[in-house]
């Protein structure tokens, strides 16, 4: 199933009246206000956000997993579903694939396939909170915090497998989660668990390409519900600066106790020149892997507004990674993706009209009550025009998700895959 611009044209042309009224109506007061429409509409169409691949089927909980018909079999058509999803928001331009998951069997057909549907290869990420068949040894107590010798070896051997592997695509970083912790008090030593894991990594790190960056994840609890070793942003950013300037740390928005202020975290991150990326996703109370925006949508605006800020003032960050992580027990997986998307364009876009120059000003002059004005009038707009606008410019759908049912894409997919194809992933 590929979405042609024929397809698109088509299914845009009852959208495009309301459209133009209503882009017409936004530029006309966001010009009144000083922006520039354009260059507004540049950044988005700019902002390309990669596609988890262990997130194009049903995910699941402990308690069960319902299936989605027509899910992606292999690895081949986990890339032609990022490729539908690109093709209707034009802001999919890249996966991120999970090893051994996703390993290619023929690298060759899997660039070409990409390159066919405009998709890149983000960050490769590495999965030693498993154990695979015929492993040698378990991750059951840690992996590069174990205390085995023999177990960190093996971890640390499977991390440079997947920067190798990366390598052969075109990736440019490599995403280290552990999952590595206690679930009991004294069942572990904190500090040689996490002096295993800096060894570890620092180990990781000499393995890599000399333009390639290491994103470190953290997160406070899950598997392990006493302590994780990386538990913290602290604990990912100590590490990161241990282990050299291609470092970072990855933030991933569900990773973090109830009412932590997380665009402080960016802020601080982005200062100090070690915020790597982003997993986008939303949550209410653990890790829920939830729509991005579907719960906390002013938050993510927060972190935005954050984002935008550290962008224009932090050179020393680099151009931080968009990624996804989500997933998808009771929508429509490659729904729930366009919904995600759209989420995190609507907060970019509302973060472009904050005025910093009048909010530093106010905030100089303590005028708390302004601040608060001036970050919600531009939370207060509706930017869906520009969205729109960015995406038909691009060749895209002026609404995608109608698009997709407009078009039948799901029905599609079934007749292509058969109504029990399983996705591999989480
Ligand atoms: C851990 C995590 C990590 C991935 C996994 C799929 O919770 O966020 O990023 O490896 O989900
Ligand atoms: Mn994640």
């Amino acid at each position: 199933m590929k979405i042609s611009q024929q397809h698109l044209s088509e299914t845009n042309k009852k959208y495009v009246p309301a459209h133009e009224n209503n882009f017409a109506f936004l530029s006309d007061v966001l010009q009144k206000k000083g922006h520039d429409v354009a260059a507004i509409l540049k950044k988005l169409g700019d902002f390309q956000v990669a596609i988890p691949s262990w997130a194009l089927g049903a995910g699941g909980t402990r308690f069960g997993r319902f299936g989605f018909q027509g899910e992606p079999g292999n690895l081949e058509q986990k890339i032609d579903d990022v490729g539908l999803l690109h093709a209707l928001t034009q802001t999919a331009g890249a996966i991120s694939l999970h090893i051994p998951w996703d390993i290619p069997k023929d690298y060759t057909a899997i660039r070409e396939r990409a390159a066919a549907h405009g998709i890149l290869f983000d960050a490769v990420n590495s999965n030693t909170f498993q154990d695979q068949v015929n492993a040698k040894e378990s991750y059951r107590f840690g992996s590069l915090s174990n205390t085995s010798k023999a177990v960190r070896q093996q971890a640390i051997a499977h991390n440079i497998d997947v920067v190798n592997i990366g390598n052969r695509l075109g990736s440019k970083s490599l995403t280290v989660w552990l999952a590595d912790g206690t679930s009991f008090p004294g069942q572990g030593n904190f500090q040689k668990a996490l002096q295993h894991t800096q060894e570890s990594l620092q180990e990781i790190y000499t393995a890599l390409p000399d333009d390639w960056k290491l994103f470190i994840e953290y997160k406070p609890y899950e598997p392990n519900f006493y302590s994780t070793v990386i538990q913290d942003w602290g604990t990912s950013f100590m590490l990161a600066q241990a282990c050299g300037e291609k470092a970072y740390t990855l933030v991933d928005l569900g990773h973090h106790l109830p009412n932590t202020n997380i665009e402080q975290i960016v802020a601080t991150l982005m200062l100090k020149g070690k915020l790597g990326g982003f997993h986008f996703n939303d949550s209410k109370y653990g890790d829920d892997d939830l729509t991005v925006g579907s719960v906390k949508p002013y938050a993510l605006f927060l972190i935005f507004n954050a984002l935008v800020y550290g962008m224009e003032n932090n050179p020393q960050n680099p151009y931080p990674a968009w990624m996804i992580d989500a997933s998808h027990n009771i929508k429509d997986p490659l729904e729930d993706l366009m919904q995600s998307l759209e989420a995190i364009q609507e907060a970019y876009a509302k973060a472009l009209l904050v005025d910093q120059e009048q909010l530093n000003e106010a905030q100089r002059a303590h005028d708390v009550a302004r601040c608060q004005e001036l970050l919600q009038d531009a939370y207060r707009t509706d930017v869906r025009p520009l969205l729109a606008q960015a995406r038909l410019t691009n060749g895209g759908a002026l609404e995608p998700l109608k698009a997709y049912r407009d078009l039948n894409v799901r029905k599609a997919l079934v007749q292509e895959r058969g109504a029990n194809s399983i996705a591999s992933g989480l």
